[in-house]
């Protein structure tokens, strides 16, 4: 069970998955696939320790990312927690088609976006934020999150927008997709003090709106952080999607909304 009050009054949720196998599968494939490009066996928690140097982390990213959605690693670890998603978003569901894979070291302020709300960007806050763990994550190499800022308007947190200090992420650059943001909104300092990290295990994720203030500054863990972010949104709740259409793809429909669908599919064949 999906602990949806804590939601409602927090922004953010974390769930135990009903069926965490799809994950475990998920972590077995990308450690495959790491050892394959680096020659050698090496755990996704010591990833830091073989790959320092940031050109060779940004391809290594860009390879591992491309498998990850090549391999289609996220839509069915979020198929399996149907049972738990359905009473909290919907019996209608959509899923993003090509998650974001973060891959966070140690002490690598680089490697990450720091604090924002993805609402800056152009989400909704009737999209879900689920970010799915493939290593423990303790506390200090956590996600955090800002408890009750979901439903704060946006003149409440003062943002300077700024263009990425870093060369490399430019529109449409290879770390532009790999979740970088070229032109960040970048939140007063003060967030700090109200951000609250949420260590995970595997087989769990939090769920967040897009409009809660999340991020994280630095990993100031021993671990190197794995996590996907996977969007999920009610197929029918008024966002505008035609700015990207294909950022989702079908997960599930209600009974009704099949029957629909079959009909007019019908009713289009005939026709033709
Ligand atoms: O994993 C991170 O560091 C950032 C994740 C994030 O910003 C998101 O899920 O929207
Ligand atoms: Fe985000």
């Amino acid at each position: 069970m999906i602990d949806i009050e804590h939601f409602s009054e927090k922004g953010w949720v974390v769930i135990d998955f009903a069926d965490p196998s799809p994950v475990l599968r998920a972590r077995e494939a990308l450690q495959k696939k790491l050892s394959e490009l680096l020659g050698k066996n090496i755990s996704l928690e010591d990833y830091h320790k073989e790959v320092e140097d940031d050109q060779l982390h940004t391809e290594t990213q860009i390879k591992m990312t491309e498998f990850f959605r090549k391999s289609k690693l996220g839509k069915p670890i979020i198929e399996a927690q149907l049972s738990l998603l359905k009473p909290f978003v919907g019996l209608d569901l959509l899923v993003q088609r090509n998650p974001y894979l973060r891959m966070a070291r140690p002490n690598k302020p680089q490697d990450n976006i720091g604090y924002h709300r993805d609402t800056y960007y152009g989400g909704s806050p009737y999209e879900l934020s689920m970010l799915v763990s493939y290593v423990d994550i303790a506390a200090p190499s956590a996600l955090q999150v800002m408890t009750g800022s979901h439903t704060l308007p946006d003149d409440y947190f003062p943002t300077t927008q700024i263009t990425n200090p870093d060369a490399n992420v430019t529109k449409g650059s290879s770390k532009h997709q790999l979740g970088f943001l070229y032109a960040p909104k970048v939140m007063d300092p003060s967030v700090e003090k109200n951000m609250l990290a949420v260590p995970l295990k595997i087989g769990q994720a939090i769920a967040f709106s897009l409009s809660t203030v999340h991020g994280c500054v630095v990993n100031k863990g021993e671990a190197t952080r794995w996590s996907s972010d996977i969007r999920v949104m009610n197929s029918f709740a008024p966002v505008d999607l035609s700015a990207r259409p294909d950022y989702y793809e079908p997960l599930c429909d209600s009974s009704v909304t099949a029957q629909a669908k079959d009909y007019f599919l019908a009713s289009q064949n005939h026709s033709s």
